[in-house]
């Protein structure tokens, strides 16, 4: 999905849905946020999306991935599998190599998935149902990579991940906290935000043992435009509703 392409860019890529994302960002508050958009380019002729390389500014950096949100998938998936249903041999595998006892007997029978069965499996094994968004994957400075957190969902997993990723590292804590709280309001002010459903995009956290520490927003691929109306990002999703849940709270109920 991606090239290399001349200083400190990369190619993605192009999906119509994201290139009019980066177009409209360009006018946002979120602009800061995300990684620098130059436009569409040919390369052996295929298209692509012209971005800045976010791993530039660093030395050796350590990145995590963090989808946002409660839903991965899109409304029209689901509609599209209701009225003509995609059988995916290749998602059941998948399914079957975390847990042979995910799919039911007709999904074992017919060795296939629905693409929402898929996702939905995998938005409750991990965080993303309860929590509001899980982690994909993370790559050490050393170039190891970890992407088997398919079943990491409880906070306290999760805690224990992030610790393992700045390495006990306070000052890091904190400068990545100070750039969630910049993202968080300018969510809170943007337009862009509020008037697009953000599905299967990412924060990435990259830092290095400079100290340097950033939060980005990332993938667009599947943010798409609302006809009419706005998006709270922080209620339950029900179809229909649209609703994302990129601002969910998880309030875990203790006692008084
Ligand atoms: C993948 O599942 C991811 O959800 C992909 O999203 C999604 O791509 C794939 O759908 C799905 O199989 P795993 O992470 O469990 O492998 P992303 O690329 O954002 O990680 P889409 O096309 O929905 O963006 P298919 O239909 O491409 O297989
Ligand atoms: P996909 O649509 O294939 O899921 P993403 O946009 O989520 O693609 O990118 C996949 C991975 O590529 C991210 O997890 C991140 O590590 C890396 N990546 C994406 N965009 C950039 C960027 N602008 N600079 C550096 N790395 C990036
Ligand atoms: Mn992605």
């Amino acid at each position: 999905n991606f090239k290399s392409a001349q200083e400190g860019t990369i190619l993605k890529k192009l999906s119509e849905n994201e290139r009019q994302c980066f177009e409209k960002l360009q006018q946002d508050v979120l602009l800061p946020f995300v990684p620098q958009y130059h436009g569409v380019v040919e390369s052996d002729g295929q298209s692509f999306l012209h971005l800045s390389d976010l791993l530039v500014p660093f030395h050796q950096p350590c990145v995590m991935d963090c989808k946002m949100g409660i839903r991965t998938y899109l409304e029209d998936d689901l509609a599209r599998a209701r009225g003509r249903p995609r059988l995916r041999e290749d998602l059941y595998k998948k399914m079957v190599e975390v847990d042979s006892g995910g799919p039911t007997a007709q999904e074992h029978a017919q060795h296939a998935v629905t693409k929402p069965r898929y996702m939905q499996w995998r938005e409750t094994l991990s965080s993303t149902h309860t929590l509001g968004y899980r982690i994909e994957g993370v790559k050490k400075s050393d170039g190891t990579c970890r992407t088997d957190f398919k079943r990491t969902r409880s906070q306290q997993d999760i805690i224990q991940v992030f610790q393992d990723f700045v390495v006990g590292s306070v000052d890091i804590m904190q400068a990545y906290l100070c750039r969630l709280t910049e993202i968080q309001q300018a969510l809170h002010k943007s337009q862009f935000f509020k008037q697009h459903e953000v599905i299967g995009s990412s924060l990435l956290f990259l830092h290095d043992l400079s100290g340097r520490a950033e939060v980005w927003m990332i993938d667009f691929g599947k943010t798409t435009a609302l006809a009419e109306g706005e998006l709270l990002h922080n209620v339950p999703w029900q179809e229909g509703n649209r609703e994302d849940g990129y601002l969910w709270v998880c309030r875990t109920s203790s006692a008084p």
